[in-house]
Formats: structure tokens, sequence, C-alpha cells
């Protein structure tokens, strides 16, 4: 099922079937992901990890230089640029997969299509100064994901009245921004950013509401992957989460996601392979 009506999504040289649910691999540049030898090894290691995901289904990677973590270091753009873009590099040359950069940086974000990245995914929703233009310049698709507060304070005490709605009011907000800028509908998605400035209760009522942005008229990423929601549910550490971020990508898929951000690509497509089969019947 395809909420924006579109079937297709053009992401630079390539293109991303949306008539069913896709998978997004995570794949994380950062320092602590390079924690295991120099940055050729490094580069060598995430073209391995890219290429598993594909074998497994993935059809899009998500690179990132920048951790959001909660108290994460922040990184400087030209960092950024140093760290995603040798791996970038290596899976265009390398594989078939539609590179995502995870980036909110309006330098990347020029660079990206230079680099051949075919999807920008924007935690902070072309907010930061000069991103809109830069998104435009592009031509790229991008993801608008929404977040409360900044990554380093984000989950300090997040408040809602009507987190659903608010969610939903910010991302249409954001459209219209782009829409303004020149960045046509048809290049934009919407992420409702779980476990980006939200409680556990927070994020439950997005999930079952997540149809609500559906009138939004873009397809809908949702990552919810080994997030610390599934850890407060099933009760265990980040290597524990993977059959509860299993359960939560289908949810998220059975309520309209098109694209789930997932570090299980494996397991989270043979997953989508059953619900699939019987969405097919229509039963
Ligand atoms: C980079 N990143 C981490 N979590 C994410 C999420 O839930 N959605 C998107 N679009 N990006 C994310």
């Amino acid at each position: 099922m395809v909420n924006s009506g579109r079937v297709e999504l053009c992401c630079g040289e390539r293109v991303l079937d949306l008539s069913s649910p896709q998978v997004m691999g995570v794949l994380n540049v950062t320092p602590d992901s390079f924690s295991d030898g120099g940055l050729f090894l490094s580069v060598e290691n995430a073209l391995l990890a890219a290429d598993e995901m594909v074998s497994e289904g993935a059809s899009i990677v998500d690179v990132g230089g920048e951790s959001t973590r909660p108290g994460a270091a922040s990184v400087s753009p030209q960092q950024e640029l140093d760290r995603v873009m040798p791996v970038v590099e290596r899976i265009k040359n390398n594989l078939d997969v539609i590179i995502s950069l995870d980036t909110s940086s309006p330098l990347l974000i020029r660079e990206a299509g230079r680099l051949g990245v075919g999807l920008i995914n924007d935690v902070r929703a072309l907010t930061v100064e000069d991103a809109l233009s830069s998104a435009c310049t592009s031509g790229l698709p991008v993801c608008l994901m929404h977040m409360q507060g900044a990554p380093s304070t984000m989950q300090g005490k997040p408040q809602y009245i009507d987190v659903v709605e608010e969610v939903f009011g910010f991302l249409d907000e954001r459209i219209t921004a782009c829409l303004s800028e020149g960045i046509t509908k048809d290049k934009l998605l919407v992420d409702p950013g779980f476990g980006f400035g939200k409680s556990l209760d927070h994020n439950l009522r997005l999930l079952g509401g997540l149809s609500r942005l559906d009138s939004l008229g873009c397809p809908i990423l949702v990552g919810v992957s080994r997030k610390s929601m599934i850890g407060e549910l099933v009760g265990k550490p980040v290597d524990g989460r993977l059959i509860g971020s299993v359960a939560a990508a289908l949810i998220a898929v059975e309520r309209g996601a098109d694209i789930v951000r997932v570090h299980d690509v494996g397991a989270t497509v043979d997953a989508l392979k059953v619900y699939g089969a019987v969405r097919e019947l229509g039963a």
C-alpha cells in the first residue's frame, strides 16, 4: 500500500519501487563503528556490511556519519563528509542499491548528488540554515523527520498535548516550507521520528496512530529498530531487541509505513514476505 499514491520514487539514477514495503538498512560510519581499525579497513567493513544488507533484501542503505544518540559528540560538516564520502563511493561503485545519506548538513546535502547518493535522510527536516536551498539544488528526494528538541537534550522531558496531531502539524509545516523553496512534493517523504524527543507512551501513540500521516500525501518512513522504546517494552539491551523490532516494523507497515529503517535486514525482509503474502490475497 502506498499512502502517497506514488508507486515509484526517483532517487537520482535509480528508482525505488514503492508498490510494496521497502527495507532501508542502517549503516553507521561514526567513530564507534570504526573502532576495529583504520579508515581503509573501516571502509571495507562498511562495504561488506552494506553488501550483506543488499543480499538480504535491502533496497536502500542509509549511510550516516553523525551520531544523533543523546550525548553524542558533535561533528563538523567537513569531518562528516570525510567519514561518509569514501563509504558512499565504494557502495556506489560496487552495489546495486539506493544510497540514502543521513545528514542535516547543507554541505553534505549539496555534495550528495555528486557523490551518487539517491536520497537525503534529514532527522532535522531541513531546518538547518541553507538546508532547504541545498536540498532544492541537489534535486534529490528528502525524508523529513520530526524531532522535539535537539539530539543532546531531546529525551530530557518530551512533552505533547496530542503527539500524533503535533507530529502531523510539524511535518505538514515542513512540507509547505519545502514547496515554497521549490522542492516538489514528489520528492518528499515523512517520518514521525520514533525516539526523537518522545517518551514510550508518545512512541506507542504515534505507532498506533501512524495512519494519520497518510493525508500528508507522502511516502512514510519509520525507524523503530533496536530503539529504547523496544528495550523498554521487552526489557532487553540493544542486542536482544531483534524480535521486538521486527514486530514493531510489521505494525508500522500494517499502519501505512512504506519504508522501514532497520539494522536487521534479513529478519525484517522475511517477516514482510509473510505479511505480503497474506496482503496479496486481499484477505
Ligand atoms: C538517522 N535516524 C535514526 N533514527 C531514525 C529514524 O527513526 N528515522 C529516520 N528517518 N532517520 C533516523
